[in-house]
């Protein structure tokens, strides 16, 4: 058995000037009397920053102020912000992608966002907009405690192991109150244009150093490993980062902004909102590509001139 060397890895920074209440024990916190915007000043953002990096999840309630524009604003001052490479913005926004569940679009399985790029995206900003009386929380996982916990053996296993993502995946369980028509409907954007990226399993962190786990349902295999072998190790992996000690739950209301670190984290929705409208928009921050743990970068397998695609979606 390993032990986490973190002994209480989820507790309030006594350093950080921000109100900052953590939910579960290992990941997620709200923060309070924070009013997000494009004229947040630098020690407040610097905190918000440390603190996502530190609870991995981080959670605003009542931000009902933010309209697109607003929200776009605040993301300009985060960072820079980059539409998703295939699916179209917002109508009338530059990059916000909307998570509407009249479309079918919960995103009820467990990702890391656009895992299927090099430098994809360091951190996500999702805004609630429409939220059921009941259900449709999110859940988040912690990357890092759940490599930390690892026993030695898998850890051993997975260091120097590297996973093919793309983003022509099994899209039924990623659009689970959809019927198969919207299935296939999304499935032709999402992939209309294909990409494969080979990402370290193990990623450093770039701003912590610390280490973790990168999967989630973007990866299609292991190298060197065929589907059989792949299928039993992705279980075994996502097994350990998905386990509810692992994880924190948030109960939406409208008007809510999560920001996750997308670099040591892995989310999904709970579909169990039947017909009921939630409505979501979400816009992502530029990150930078994968380095692992001997030091070598993740690597595009298509298409080849990735960033140029990227580009042209901004
Ligand atoms: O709808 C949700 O709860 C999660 C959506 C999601 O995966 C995302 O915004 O990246
Ligand atoms: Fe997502």
């Amino acid at each position: 058995m390993s032990v986490l060397t973190h002994q209480f890895i989820n507790a309030h920074e006594a350093e950080s000037p921000l109100d900052i209440v953590p939910v579960a024990g290992r990941i997620g916190a709200e923060i309070r009397g924070v009013a997000l915007s494009g004229d947040l000043d630098d020690a407040t953002l610097a905190a918000i920053r440390a603190a996502l990096v530190r609870h991995k999840v981080i959670f605003f309630r009542d931000q009902t102020v933010l309209d697109d524009a607003k929200q776009e604003a605040f993301a300009e001052r985060f960072g820079k912000p980059v539409a998703h490479p295939t699916v179209p913005v917002v109508p009338g926004s530059k990059y916000l992608l909307e998570l509407d569940s009249r479309e079918g679009y919960a995103a009820s399985s467990w990702h890391t966002d656009v895992t299927f790029v090099d430098s994809y995206p360091q951190a996500s900003i999702l805004r609630a907009i429409t939220i059921p009386e009941a259900g449709g929380d999110t859940l988040w996982a912690n990357g890092v405690t759940a490599y930390e916990e690892l026993p030695e053996a898998l850890k051993t296993l997975v260091d120097g192991l590297w996973a093919l993502h793309t983003n022509d995946y099994d899209y039924a369980g990623t659009f689970s109150n959809a019927d198969q028509a919207r299935v296939e409907e999304h499935r032709k954007v999402f992939a209309s244009t294909v990409y494969e990226t080979e990402h370290p399993v193990v990623r450093v962190h770039p701003e912590s150093g610390e280490r973790a786990l990168l999967v989630g349902h973007f990866v299609k295999n292991f190298v060197g490993l065929n589907q059989a072998d792949s299928q039993r190790l992705f279980g075994i992996l996502q097994d350990h980062i998905t386990k509810p000690e692992n994880t924190v739950r948030w109960r939406w209301r409208a008007g809510d902004v999560a920001i996750w670190d997308n670099r040591s984290t892995q989310h999904r929705a709970i579909a169990d909102f039947g017909l009921q409208r939630r409505t979501l928009r979400r816009a992502t921050i530029a990150g930078d590509v994968p380095v692992a743990i001997d030091g070598s970068r993740s690597r595009v397998i298509k298409p080849e001139r990735q960033e140029q695609t990227l580009l042209a979606a901004e």
